[in-house]
């Protein structure tokens, strides 16, 4: 009986030095949604106390931007990539109409940017903590024990690490913050990827990544969202074009936090699966794989038939709370085909 009145007065007390975050839930406000229609909601506003700025995340640019660096030769003839990552954890983003989300960041975005090298290339990355909490990066790949982002931890207010490994192995693979609890690091957002080209590039194709992740809104380690690139449902909303006979290669990461797995199901078409992308050979051909945390892979697949195409986890759940999309095939017009490119960024 005491400990139910504690209980009931700090209650009350708690009510009286944060009334504003039960007024904000309160408050109607109207809301532009990803499709464009104009919702009016009391929203969910978490995490309140981080509001400092917003993201503007932009699935589209997302897909097929790919970062090089700042380029230049080394002594030995070894080509240099230099990347500036600052890391924050005070933004909030839209996840899905009216519901905001703290989400912690890679250069402002969740994911953080991909980036991209040749096997062989020295990767030099400039990493500065602006957030509040300890973060660091933590490269999946062949490197020393001192660049593993796991024991070097660095502090926040403007800390700083610089990274420095030679890319390898060729592949796709995920880089994300490891400081403890790791679970609540990754699930607010950072993450990206690291691509490794091999020397002799692959064939010319139209490419793109998407990350499968998901957000827990309501922190009771479930996901409340799903999605390809973070917005759920957007590239059904805004389906994604492609050419029919055109070589198309897509770099996927999964990494949806708390769930055990995930899957990526292709409609009318099969894909070649490179697990890891580190073998030439692909391992299946196939329209569904089923994906760990941290799993990754490249498909390659083209399409005969012009037309509208699902891709959606055949864990249906997922689908059906936004990891779902569109391929919108087009007739390929004549000697359209994209290659890869190499340049620079920054
Ligand atoms: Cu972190």
């Amino acid at each position: 009986m005491i400990i139910i009145l504690v209980i009931a007065v700090m209650v009350s007390i708690s009510y009286f030095i944060f009334p504003s975050i039960s007024d904000a839930e309160l408050e109607q406000k109207i809301f532009v949604t990803h499709s464009g229609a104009i919702v009016k909601t009391t929203g969910e506003i978490l995490d309140p106390i981080y509001s400092v700025q917003t993201v503007d995340f932009d699935p589209d640019k997302f897909l097929r931007e790919f970062n090089y660096g700042r380029v230049s030769m080394l002594e030995d003839g070894r080509t240099l990539r230099e990347f500036t990552i600052i890391a924050e954890d005070d933004k909030t983003m839209e996840i899905s109409p009216g519901i905001f989300y703290n989400v912690w960041t890679f250069n402002g975005t969740v994911p953080g940017p991909t980036i991209r090298a040749t096997e062989g290339d020295i990767v030099r990355i400039k990493f500065i903590n602006n957030g509040n909490k300890q973060h660091t990066m933590h490269f999946h790949g062949i490197h020393v024990a001192e660049m593993d982002g796991v024991f070097e931890l660095v502090g926040p207010g403007g800390g700083q690490f610089t990274y420095e490994f030679e890319a390898g192995p060729v592949g796709v693979h995920p880089y994300h913050c490891h400081v403890m609890p790791l679970e609540e690091h990754i699930a607010h957002g950072l993450y990206g990827v690291f691509i490794v080209d091999p020397k002799e590039k692959r064939s010319p194709a139209d490419e793109m990544v998407m990350v499968l992740n998901g957000f827990d809104t309501d922190f009771d380690t479930e996901n409340n969202f799903y999605a390809a690139n973070s917005i759920p449902f957007y590239y059904e909303h805004h389906p994604i074009q492609i050419n029919t006979n055109q070589l198309i290669r897509v770099y996927v990461v999964n990494m949806v936090e708390f769930d055990p797995i995930n899957n990526f199901h292709l409609h009318g078409n099969l894909y070649y699966y490179y697990p890891t992308g580190t073998n030439t050979v692909p391992s299946t051909y196939t329209d569904m794989i089923t994906l760990s945390q941290t799993e990754r892979g490249i498909m390659e697949f083209q399409y005969t038939y012009p037309g509208k195409y699902l891709f959606h986890a055949h864990k249906v759940e997922f689908s059906e709370k936004g990891w779902v999309g569109i391929f919108l095939v087009k007739e390929n017009p004549a000697n359209s085909l994209q290659g890869v490119e190499y340049g620079t960024w920054e």
